[in-house]
C-alpha cells in the first residue's frame, strides 16, 4: 500500500472508533427542529449531511480542513519557481487533514501523473457526439466510458467485504483524478481546435500538464491553473456537485458513476455553469453598449434590465454565504497582480461595486455579494482561454478533488445509504392542524 494510502487508513480508523463513541454516548443529542419553510425550500441550513474535508461558515467563507483560503495559499507545497498552491497538496490535505510537506504532494503528483493514460474507447465515446455538444455533457459522458475501469465495481461483482469499500474507492479516486485533465484538454481541442490534440508532458505537475494539453504554455496560465484547481475543489457537502457524489455513491454506485452525478448537478446554471453565463452575460453588455468597459452607471443600469426580464444576475448569491466569497477575493488579487489592466476584468471589478446594493434592494435576495464564479471567466479570457462553454469543465476536474477525497471518507466511515424522509403537503397540513390542536 502506498504511503499516502496507509495514512489516510490510519486517520480514518481513528475517526470511525471516535464516531462510533460519539454515536454510543450521544447519539440521541438533537441538532435543532426542520420547519416546514426549511423543507421546502430546498432544505437550507439542515444540519443532516457529514462531510469531513472542508466547512463553510456563511460569512467567513470556505475552509479546507480548518485552513482559509489565503492561509492555504501561504502553506501549500509550490512547484519550484511557483508561488500559487498545488492542488495535488490540497488534495493530501483534503484527504488526510495533513498539511503536506514538498514531497507529499510530489508523491501525489508522480502517482497522478503514471496513471493519467486514458483508454481508447474513450475518446471513441466522445468522438461519437456532434461536435457541437455542451463540453459538460461530453465531460460526463466520458466520464462514463471511463467507468469500465472501475476497480470498485469489479470487486463488488467478485463479492468484496464491506471493510475493503474505502481501499477500492480510493484506487479509483486516484486514478479517476489522475485522467480527468486528459479528458477534458481532449474535448477542448476536439470543439475548439480542430481536434488537434496535444500529447500529455508527464515531467508536468498536474494543472501544467492540463494546461499545456490545452494549448497554453505560458506560465502566468499555468499558475492561474494551479490556483483555479485548488479553490474551486470543495465548499463543504450541501451543494448540487458534492451532494449528488455523495448520494449516488450512498448507493454504492462506483467513484466514476457517483462523480458524473455530481458533474451532471455542476451543468445547471444556478451552479457550476454560472461560471459559463457571468461571462456572457457581460459580453451582452459590452456588445449593447459598443464599449469593453461601461461605466458604472451602464452597468446599474443593465443589471436592473437583467432582474426586470425576471433573470438572475449570474455570479451573484449563495445558498449559504452572507459576505463576498473569499474565492472571488483570491482571484482578484491574482488579476490585481497580474492583469490589473484588462477591461472586462475591470468590468467585473465595477459591477462588484455596482451590483451589491441594487440586488440588497430588491428585499428578497439573501446574499448579494459575488460567489467564485463571478471572476473566473475574465482571468481566463485574459489569458486567451475564451470559449465560455468550456469554463464549467474546468470547474468540474477541480471539484473531482473534493466530492472524491469524501466518498473515500464516506466509505471508510461506512456510512449507509442515504434516504431521507419524504411528504406529501396533505400529511404537511395535517402536522399544521395537530400543532395548532396542541397549542389551542
Ligand atoms: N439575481 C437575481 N435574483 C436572485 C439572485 C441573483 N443573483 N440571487 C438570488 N435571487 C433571487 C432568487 O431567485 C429568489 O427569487 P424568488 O423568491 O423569486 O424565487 C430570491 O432571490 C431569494 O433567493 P436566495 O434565498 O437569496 O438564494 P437561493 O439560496 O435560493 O439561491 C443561488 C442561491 C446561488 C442559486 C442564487 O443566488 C442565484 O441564482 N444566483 C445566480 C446564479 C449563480 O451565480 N450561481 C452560482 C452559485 C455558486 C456555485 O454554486 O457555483
Amino acid at each position: 500500500m502506498g504511503y499516502v494510502k496507509n495514512r489516510f487508513k490510519e486517520v480514518a480508523d481513528q475517526l470511525a472508533a471516535e464516531i462510533k463513541t460519539l454515536l454510543q454516548e450521544h447519539g440521541e443529542t438533537s441538532l435543532g427542529e426542520v420547519t416546514l419553510a426549511q423543507a421546502y425550500q430546498g432544505a437550507r441550513g439542515i444540519p443532516a449531511l457529514v462531510t469531513e474535508t472542508s466547512l463553510l461558515d456563511s460569512n467567513e467563507g470556505i475552509r479546507f480542513r480548518g485552513y482559509s483560503i489565503p492561509e492555504l495559499r501561504e502553506k501549500l507545497p509550490k512547484v519550484d519557481g511557483g508561488i500559487e498552491p498545488t492542488p495535488e497538496g490540497l488534495f493530501y490535505l483534503l484527504l488526510t487533514g495533513d498539511m503536506p510537506t514538498d514531497e507529499d504532494a510530489g508523491h501525489i503528483s508522480t502517482t497522478w501523473a503514471r496513471r493519467s493514460h486514458v483508454p481508447n474507447h474513450v475518446f471513441e465515446v466522445i468522438e461519437a457526439l456532434p461536435v457541437t455538444t455542451h463540453p459538460m455533457t461530453q465531460f460526463c459522458a466520458a466520464i462514463l466510458a471511463l467507468q469500465t475501469e472501475s476497480k470498485f465495481a469489479k470487486a463488488y461483482a467478485d463479492g468484496i467485504s464491506k471493510k475493503e469499500y474505502w481501499d477500492y474507492t480510493y484506487e479509483d479516486a486516484m486514478t479517476l483524478i489522475a485522467r480527468l485533465p486528459r479528458v477534458a484538454a481532449y474535448i477542448y481541442r476536439r470543439k475548439y481546435k480542430d481536434g488537434k490534440h496535444i500529447q500529455p508532458d508527464g515531467m508536468l505537475d498536474w494543472s501544467a500538464n492540463f494546461a499545456h494539453m490545452m494549448g497554453f504554455d505560458d506560465n502566468q496560465f499555468k499558475e492561474l491553473m494551479r490556483l483555479y484547481l485548488t479553490i474551486h475543489s470543495d465548499h463543504e457537502g450541501g451543494n448540487v456537485s458534492a451532494h449528488a457524489t455523495h448520494l449516488v455513491g450512498s448507493a454504492l454506485s462506483d467513484p466514476y458513476l457517483s462523480f458524473c452525478a455530481g458533474m451532471t448537478g455542476l451543468a445547471g446554471p444556478l451552479h457550476g455553469l454560472a461560471n459559463q453565463e457571468v461571462i456572457r452575460w457581460i459580453e451582452e453588455l459590452q456588445a449593447n453598449l459598443g464599449t469593453q468597459e461601461p461605466t458604472k452607471e451602464q452597468i446599474a443600469e443593465y443589471i436592473k434590465k437583467t432582474l426586470s426580464e425576471g433573470k438572475v444576475v449570474p455570479g451573484y448569491g449563495h445558498a449559504v454565504l452572507r459576505k463576498t466569497d473569499p474565492r472571488f477575493v483570491a482571484q482578484m488579487e491574482f488579476a490585481k497582480k497580474h492583469c490589473p489592466d484588462d477591461a472586462t476584468v475591470k468590468t467585473v471589478w465595477n459591477v462588484y461595486e455596482v451590483a451589491p446594493p441594487i440586488l440588497e434592494s430588491t428585499g428578497k435576495i439573501k446574499n448579494p455579494w459575488p460567489n467564485v464564479d463571478a471572476h473566473s471567466g475574465a482571468l481566463l479570457k485574459h489569458y486567451g482561454l475564451l470559449e465560455e462553454d468550456f469554463y464549467t469543465v474546468l470547474f468540474g476536474v477541480s471539484r473531482a478533488l473534493g466530492v472524491l477525497a469524501s466518498l473515500c471518507w464516506d466509505r471508510a466511515l461506512g456510512f449507509p445509504i442515504e434516504r431521507p424522509k419524504s411528504f406529501t403537503t396533505e400529511w404537511a397540513k395535517a402536522q399544521v392542524a395537530k400543532a395548532g390542536k396542541a397549542t389551542a
